[in-house]
């Protein structure tokens, strides 16, 4: 049986999703199943081929939902997860018991591994590890930005590598998760190279940052857009401003341009504003405490203008 396994790309988590939905099928299903990984991204022009949609099996994990009647396996957990009415009225009439949404999860990894030992009888015995990091990585449960700008842990190492990754990296990798050790993924020649290499340009984003960022209030903002670093760590901002709350920046992603929303996981208040909504407004999205918006790779006027707008709204009172 040959298995489409779309995933979210560029992403700890995603890559997670796909290795644990993998190990679920190959053991409840068909232990002699193809995959065939496709990562996808959130772009401006987002739509989904229905051509794609090649496999016996059409499986989407850790990604939007898709109104195909040709889609027969999705678990997902981020808020923005329905691109309009339409997608979660479809999903509403699902009747196949194989589509599934929690937006109460951390990460669409621990989603996956719970909802295939609870409704199918799924035994994840070896990958409590894969889970916990998934966890604590897209849950964004570091101990301190410290930990987080250090990447000291492999599961950390393998995300630097993972978030920069050409799609064929993260192919490499999927298969190997579920199979061996973080620390022994980690500790591959290739690997270590890629990661050498990203975290000394993850050492000179963390300047350029610290020289670009204006605080507005709780609000830090900085503009990326002319540089190459576009794919920064988002922790980087409260690692130089451990008391701010929020970060608005504006980057350059090649084939976007994006403007990102955070929230500092280590400051004790709960945020006042849901991140992702105010995302939605201008047709982006994500979880409540960290969001994105899209915009094609020549509208970098409107992704200032859009940023500009969103540190006001987050910096007033503050
Ligand atoms: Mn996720």
């Amino acid at each position: 049986m040959r298995v489409r396994l779309f995933h979210h790309d560029r992403c700890f988590d995603g890559a997670c999703s796909a290795a644990v939905f993998a190990d679920f099928f190959r053991q409840r299903f068909d232990a002699n199943a193809e995959f065939v990984l496709t990562g996808l991204f959130h772009r401006a022009d987002q739509l989904f081929d229905e051509a794609l949609f090649d496999g016996d099996e059409n499986v989407i994990v850790d990604f939007k939902y898709c109104a195909s009647d040709k889609l027969t396996w999705w678990f997902d957990h981020h808020q923005s997860a329905f691109l309009c009415e339409q997608d979660g009225e479809h999903f509403e009439r699902d009747t196949s018991g194989r589509k599934f949404y929690d937006a109460s999860f951390k990460s669409c990894t621990k989603f996956i591994a719970t909802i295939a030992r609870e409704k199918f009888g799924f035994d994840p015995a070896g990958l409590e590890e894969l889970i916990r990091w998934a966890d604590i990585i897209d849950g964004a449960q570091y101990e301190s930005a410290r930990e987080a700008v250090e990447m000291k842990a492999a599961a950390m190492k393998l995300t630097l590598v993972l978030e920069a990754a050409e799609q064929n990296r993260s192919a490499r990798i999927i298969p190997m998760l579920t199979k061996y050790s973080l620390d022994e993924i980690a500790a591959l020649p290739w690997v270590v190279e890629c990661f050498q290499e990203l975290f000394q340009r993850h050492l000179e984003s963390i300047e350029l940052i610290r020289g670009r960022s204006k605080r507005t209030g709780n609000t830090v903002f900085f503009d990326l857009a002319d540089s190459q670093h576009g794919g920064y760590s988002k922790f980087i901002p409260y690692y130089l401003f451990p008391d701010s709350v929020y970060t608005v920046s504006v980057s350059d992603a090649g084939f976007r341009t994006k403007v990102s929303v955070g929230s500092n996981p280590w400051v004790s208040q709960e945020p006042r504003h849901n991140l992702a909504t105010i995302c939605e407004r201008y047709g982006g999205g994500g979880h409540s405490r960290v969001g994105a918006i899209s915009y094609g790779p020549n509208e970098i006027e409107r992704a200032r203008r859009t940023a500009r707008e969103i540190v006001s709204e987050l910096s007033a009172g503050s």
